[in-house]
């Protein structure tokens, strides 16, 4: 199934293409899972813990764990055909996590947004954020077994999405499907910069 991966994954070398990927959408999406079936390298997996709502803020002493949450972000390295080294990062994609997020996004040429299509408004947030970074992106649609499956056209008139925007179905825990969703993306990408071609 890795067939497709170059042999020498590890080593740098001036012929390799680096580049950074932001893997985001809700908690439970699959954010996590896509990464560890995709990553080459052990994926690293951190905690940050964030202040919510600054209005909290007078009431922090003594009620620490009320104005905090803990947030997940992902990373891992995935090489594909032709040189091209993939980091990865996931983030969850909710609006109150946006300095964070607009932190973790920062030099990212593309991003993968997971969507699960049992709670399909909870990826407005991500997807706007992504759209007032400037990020070009993929949807990529997760299954779980009680997932109800809408025609694309449905979906992509309920996420808004441009024409342009590669929609796929993915099952995060299949490597063949999840390098699909990155082939996705990155063929996207090639179209936006093609520098990425010439190196
Ligand atoms: N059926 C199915 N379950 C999945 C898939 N991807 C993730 N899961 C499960 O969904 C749960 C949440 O996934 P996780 O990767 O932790 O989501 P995250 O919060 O976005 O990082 C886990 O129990 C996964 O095993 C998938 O493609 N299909
Ligand atoms: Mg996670």
């Amino acid at each position: 199934m890795d067939s497709a991966v170059s042999d020498n994954t590890f080593l740098d070398s001036d012929e390799q293409t680096l580049v950074k990927i932001v893997v985001t959408g809700p908690f439970g999406v699959g954010k996590t899972t896509l990464i560890n079936t995709l990553s080459e390298t052990a994926p690293l997996h951190t905690e940050e813990v964030m202040t919510q709502a600054g209005a909290a803020a007078d009431d922090l002493a003594g009620v620490r764990d009320k104005a905090t949450t803990t947030v997940a972000i992902d990373f891992g390295r995935r090489t594909l055909p032709g040189d091209l080294v993939l980091y990865l990062f996931g983030t969850p994609g909710q609006k109150r996590f946006k300095p964070l997020w607009e932190d973790i996004a920062r030099g990212a040429l593309g991003a993968v947004v997971l969507v699960d299509t049992r709670r399909l408004d909870d990826s407005f947030d991500v997807i706007d954020m992504i759209e007032q970074q400037g990020l070009s992106y993929a949807v990529a649609v997760n299954n779980f077994p009680d997932s109800p499956g809408y025609p694309p056209e449905v979906l992509r008139d309920h996420l808004d999405l441009e024409p342009h925007t590669p929609l796929v179905v993915c099952d995060a825990r299949e490597t063949t499907s999840a390098v699909d969703v990155l082939i996705a993306l990155v063929t996207h990408l090639l179209t936006a910069h093609p520098v990425l071609e010439a190196s």
